[in-house]
């Protein structure tokens, strides 16, 4: 018995190495399609908190890069929810897995065609994990997805989410980058 995804999901792998372009470090594990093989695929995986500083997860739609030059990121964005140091050991994993699940299961419904991918990234400064979504500019979708990326993930009300477009991202010069909605 298989259960098909409604889309395809593909698994990515970032190491950061400094000696090479961002785009080198990124590498495709593989593409899952039903149930079954997700979770073969998730549970051969390190956990996200096992992961050295400077490593990153994705899943994203499997037509899209996860990477803000892909045509269906150039005008997205990102819902980021921040964790400090502590929260590693007790949160992150569980949280990323909700995530995962929250795509992979359909939970944006009429939403969904809006959300391109989620990331983990695993930093010294304090993990994040990232809904990407399609066009920050329709800002009624783009709350729709962080009030359903906060109760489908299960995110308590005094975890904060931020969204910041992917523009804001790539222009940012050291500062911080604009917040644009809460959620
Ligand atoms: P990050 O890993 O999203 O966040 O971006 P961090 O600051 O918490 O580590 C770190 C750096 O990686 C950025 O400043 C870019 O130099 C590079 N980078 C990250 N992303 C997601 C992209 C991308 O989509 N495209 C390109 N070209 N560089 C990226």
């Amino acid at each position: 018995l298989t259960f098909p995804l409604e889309d395809a999901w593909s698994f990515w792998f970032f190491k950061n190495d400094r000696q090479c372009e961002w785009k080198d470090n990124l590498i495709l594990i593989t593409t899952v399609t039903t149930v079954e093989s997700f979770w073969s695929v998730y549970n051969h995986l390190q956990l996200g908190s096992r992961l050295g500083q400077g490593c990153d997860y994705f899943l994203f739609k499997a037509h899209i890069q996860p990477m803000w030059e892909d045509r269906f990121n150039r005008s997205g964005g990102r819902w980021s929810l921040n964790l400090n140091k502590s929260q590693r050991a007790t949160e992150l994993d569980k949280y990323w897995l909700f995530t995962l699940l929250s795509l992979i299961g359909d939970q944006y419904t009429d939403d969904a065609q809006h959300v391109n991918g989620c990331v983990v990234s695993i930093r010294s400064k304090g993990d994040r994990i990232s809904l990407w979504t399609k066009d920050w500019k329709n800002s009624d979708v783009t709350k729709r997805i962080g009030n359903r990326f906060r109760e489908v993930a299960d995110i308590p009300r005094n975890l904060a989410l931020i969204f910041e477009s992917h523009e804001d991202q790539e222009s940012k010069r050291g500062a911080t980058s604009k917040i644009l909605f809460r959620a």
